[in-house]
């Protein structure tokens, strides 16, 4: 049985160390069968790894190696989402926010920077088993998605997906990327709270270096989800 589990063990390595990007988007139309066309290139798209700087880096925000992207049409109260490039293995939240460019700037030169962020979707943690990434809705999961609110103002957004793995206390790993869009249909509503990134964690925020195997209830970190 050796031969057995040598493959197990060498399995097991590469997992550790693959992780996972989000390249897809996907909107009602469909998913994206070509990876960064939608998604804005990360500046790990061999390595897989998460954000090193941690969740006060000015890389959580987007990762953006500076490749452009097209901008994807979504209307509102429509579904929008970002597909992983292999199954989420890690127990910890997603959470997708949106950020609107300012009237008259192009949306493919704009970094999102400043307090222009809402949340849009964000995983409830399990009751239990905290440290299991099958307990989590996410777990195992590559497809992610959420409804625009149908009070969504119309116009050119960047779409956020964020991982927080949690399995290794008070190291997170946090994985994004952001979408472009252009909101069709959309209502009247003001989006918030906003938030920047980075800024709207801090280092020692509970929600990103909580001890998963320690029997506390786990609370996502950041501002409360926008319903519209
Ligand atoms: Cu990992």
């Amino acid at each position: 049985m050796l031969g057995v589990n040598v493959a197990l063990f060498l399995a097991g390595v590469a997992q550790v160390h693959a992780h996972y990007h989000f390249p897809y988007l996907i909107t009602s139309s469909g998913k994206d069968t070509v990876k960064w066309k939608h998604v804005r290139q990360v500046k790990n798209p061999e390595s897989n790894d998460f954000v090193s700087g941690g969740p006060t880096s000015p890389d959580i925000r987007c990762y953006s190696n500076g490749k452009k992207a097209e901008t994807a049409t979504v209307a509102a109260g429509g579904t929008l989402g970002i597909g992983a490039s292999q199954g989420v293995f890690h127990p910890g939240p997603i959470q997708f926010y949106m950020a609107k460019a300012p009237d008259g700037v192009d949306i493919a030169n704009w970094d999102g920077a400043g307090n222009v962020w809402f949340k849009t979707y964000s995983e409830k943690p399990p009751a239990s088993r905290l440290g299991e990434t099958a307990a989590w809705s996410s777990g195992n999961k590559q497809d992610f998605t959420f409804t625009v609110p149908k009070n969504t103002p119309s116009g050119d957004y960047l779409v956020r997906i964020e991982h927080i793995a949690l399995h290794n206390t008070g190291k997170p790993q946090i994985y994004v990327a952001c979408g472009q869009v252009k909101v069709t249909g959309g209502g009247n509503g003001t989006p918030g709270p906003l938030v920047a990134f980075p800024g709207v964690y801090a280092a020692n925020d509970p929600g990103v270096v909580f001890n998963l195997y320690g029997g506390g209830v786990y609370k996502t970190p950041g501002p409360a989800v926008w319903t519209g």
